[in-house]
């Protein structure tokens, strides 16, 4: 399966993701691990990334689409991913669209995980992350709204949004996942 993970920073994208793929086993490809590895490793693009991440900002997106695209170049993702965290903007949308195209891989769902704003604040303030601060919190959570809100009617128009109530629950925000994942794409008998 493909699937797309959409949500406001601290819905629990990266936590839902790193259950899910255990279970589908598919790679997950979160766009924020990825920047955090490179900023740590030194590399340019890390650095220049981290410029962006550091002010609550979304790096640019020929970055995003040549980090992302060289990522789904490699063999493990011939038969599936779980994109965490990308797309951001709909320019990164299509430029995957036209990818998964030309590869004849399409998406097979998004699912966009809603959560209410203070309980975004309180989740990120725990986690204490060099972004977590309240001010570049307030900013990260703007430029969602600015820039990848949108992406729910661009998927919406193709017929692959889903929504989850991310209130709850780690395990509890997990099993609507499944079942929504399960009404798509039934588990075969003795799986489950
Ligand atoms: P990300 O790493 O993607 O981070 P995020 O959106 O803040 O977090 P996520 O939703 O995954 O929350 P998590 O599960 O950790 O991005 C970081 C930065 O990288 C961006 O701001 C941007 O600058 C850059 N970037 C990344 N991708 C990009 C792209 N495509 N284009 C441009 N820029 C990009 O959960 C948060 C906290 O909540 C955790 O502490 C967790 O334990 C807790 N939590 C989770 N679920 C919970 C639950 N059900 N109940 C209580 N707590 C819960």
């Amino acid at each position: 399966m493909r699937i797309v993970f959409l949500g406001p920073p601290g819905a629990g994208k990266g936590t839902q993701s790193k259950r899910l793929v255990q279970r589908l086993r598919i790679p997950h490809l979160s766009t924020g691990d990825m920047l955090r590895a490179a900023r740590d490793a030194g590399s340019p693009v890390g650095l220049h990334a981290e410029t962006f991440m550091a002010a609550g900002q979304l790096v640019p997106d020929p970055i995003m689409i040549q980090v992302i695209s060289h990522r789904l170049t490699q063999p493990d993702c011939a038969q599936g991913a779980l994109f965490d965290g990308f797309p951001r903007t709909i320019g990164q949308a299509e430029a995957l669209d036209e990818f998964l195209a030309e590869n004849e891989t399409p998406l097979d769902v998004v699912l966009e995980m809603q959560v209410d704003l203070d309980e975004l604040a309180h989740r990120m303030a725990q986690r204490a992350r060099a972004d977590d601060r309240p001010e570049i919190i307030r900013q990260r959570l703007k430029t969602y709204e600015e820039r990848t809100r949108p992406l729910a009617a661009y998927y919406q128009q193709q017929q692959l949004l889903r929504t989850i109530d991310a209130t709850g629950t780690p395990d509890e925000v997990f099993a609507r996942i499944v079942k929504v994942l399960d009404q798509i794409n039934p588990p075969r008998r003795g799986e489950g």
